[in-house]
């Protein structure tokens, strides 16, 4: 017998408003656009696909046990990203303790569930996320270091080749403290040319994929040293030819708080995505969230500020036609990494995603939605 995926199946059955009876969700406080189970309810991947983009959301492994969460995830989304489990902290924690179980778990859910697959990340360029083994290791020439390139990158990103479409090949290399490029164990044996190593060792092992270079740089004040060593890097990666296709903007408002979204920080963060776009790539939204770690604790003034930065945010976003993902980092409040960074000092839950932790919808799922029905065509 034929076996569907769930996806498949519904597109034969005849669209969202099938989708959402199929979710069989509980409505959630919002307008009935955003209530699933309605007929006006339009899974996000659907409006996102409908101008030409992808529509996603980050998820650990441990979340799998979820089922709540993972029927929003199987009627909101049409691609995942693992959290951590594809990082090389998890895939290699030690020297030949090859641990892609994590990472297989989500990968199985998004092919059963039938979501395309990102990847995040080939190789996280902060001495902070790379395990103490390899920031200890001296490699004692160039060829060594070019040699454990090949041969992880060759192992993970051949594992999942073709089924993830697209790979963050490098994260967050620049310091946004001088705008250098940070020091690990590849850069001291390899120097810069490091970083375009990975990029074609990615290349080789999984030819289909998209590759981007994917880092935290954003409007925010302050942000300025680290867009124009972003701007240094992408420069230097196209001349080298080296193959990548996109930046990947990962769009945490980490420090700013949502109410300080100016006019002018959006003047200074167009002109910075302009020179991106200009260079002839593509742009990925690839970890959308909303810190209000500094607003006050009313719930109703939080989701009206946040739902209104993300409807802003998106709309500068989106009118670029270059844009072609918008991934969430995470789709509910209680799985959100945000609680436990820059903690709120009145302890309250943090509201930065699309559902509240009872799985409800909330206006900033509607913002997303309507950006997304604003947005322009795309090829
Ligand atoms: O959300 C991730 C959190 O669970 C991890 O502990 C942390 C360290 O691996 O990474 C978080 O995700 C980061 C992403 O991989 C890169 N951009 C910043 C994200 C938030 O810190």
């Amino acid at each position: 017998m034929t076996r569907f995926t769930r996806r498949q199946a519904l597109t034969l059955l005849g669209g969202s408003a099938v989708a959402a009876a199929c979710a069989g969700q509980t409505p959630g406080p919002v307008s009935p656009e955003g209530v699933a189970g309605t007929d006006a309810f339009v899974p996000l991947h659907e409006l996102a696909q409908a101008k030409g983009l992808r529509f996603g959301t980050a998820m650990s492994a441990g979340q799998l046990d979820d089922l709540r969460y993972l029927e929003i995830v199987r009627r909101e989304c049409g691609v995942l990203v693992a959290e951590n489990a594809h990082k090389l902290y998890t895939i290699l924690p030690q020297p030949d303790a090859w641990n892609f179980a994590p990472g297989d778990a989500l990968a199985d859910f998004a092919q059963d569930n039938g979501l395309g697959m990102r990847g995040h990340t080939l190789i996280w360029s902060h001495p902070r996320w790379l395990p103490d083994w390899l920031n200890e290791t001296e490699f004692a020439t160039a060829g060594e270091a070019e040699a454990f390139l090949d041969s992880y990158i060759g192992r993970v990103a051949g594992r999942y080749s073709p089924f993830i479409y697209s790979w963050d090949a490098i994260n967050e290399a620049v310091d946004p403290a001088t705008g250098e490029l940070r020091e690990t164990p590849f850069t001291r044996a390899m120097g810069p040319e490091a970083i375009d190593y990975a990029f074609f060792a990615a290349k080789e092992a999984a030819p289909g994929a998209t590759l981007a270079y994917n880092d935290y740089m954003s409007w925010e004040g302050g942000h300025e040293t680290h867009r124009t060593g972003v701007l240094r890097l992408l420069e230097r990666l196209i001349s080298n030819g080296a193959p990548i296709d996109a930046l990947g903007i990962q769009s945490h408002s980490n420090e700013d708080m949502p109410n300080e979204y100016t006019p002018e920080k959006q003047r200074a963060w167009r002109a910075f995505v302009d020179e991106v776009v200009g260079m002839g790539l593509d742009i990925y939204l690839t970890e959308f969230d909303v810190n209000d770690t500094d607003l006050g604790p009313d719930i109703e003034m939080r989701d009206r500020l946040i739902a209104s930065y993300t409807r802003d945010y998106l709309d500068l976003m989106l009118s670029y036609p270059q844009t072609k993902e918008l991934l969430a980092w995470g789709m509910v409040d209680k799985h959100s990494w945000l609680q436990g960074f820059m903690p709120r000092e009145d302890d309250v839950e943090k509201r930065p995603t699309l559902y509240d932790s009872n799985y409800q919808a909330k206006p900033m799922r509607e913002a997303v939605a309507a950006a997304l029905r604003a947005a322009p065509d795309r090829a």
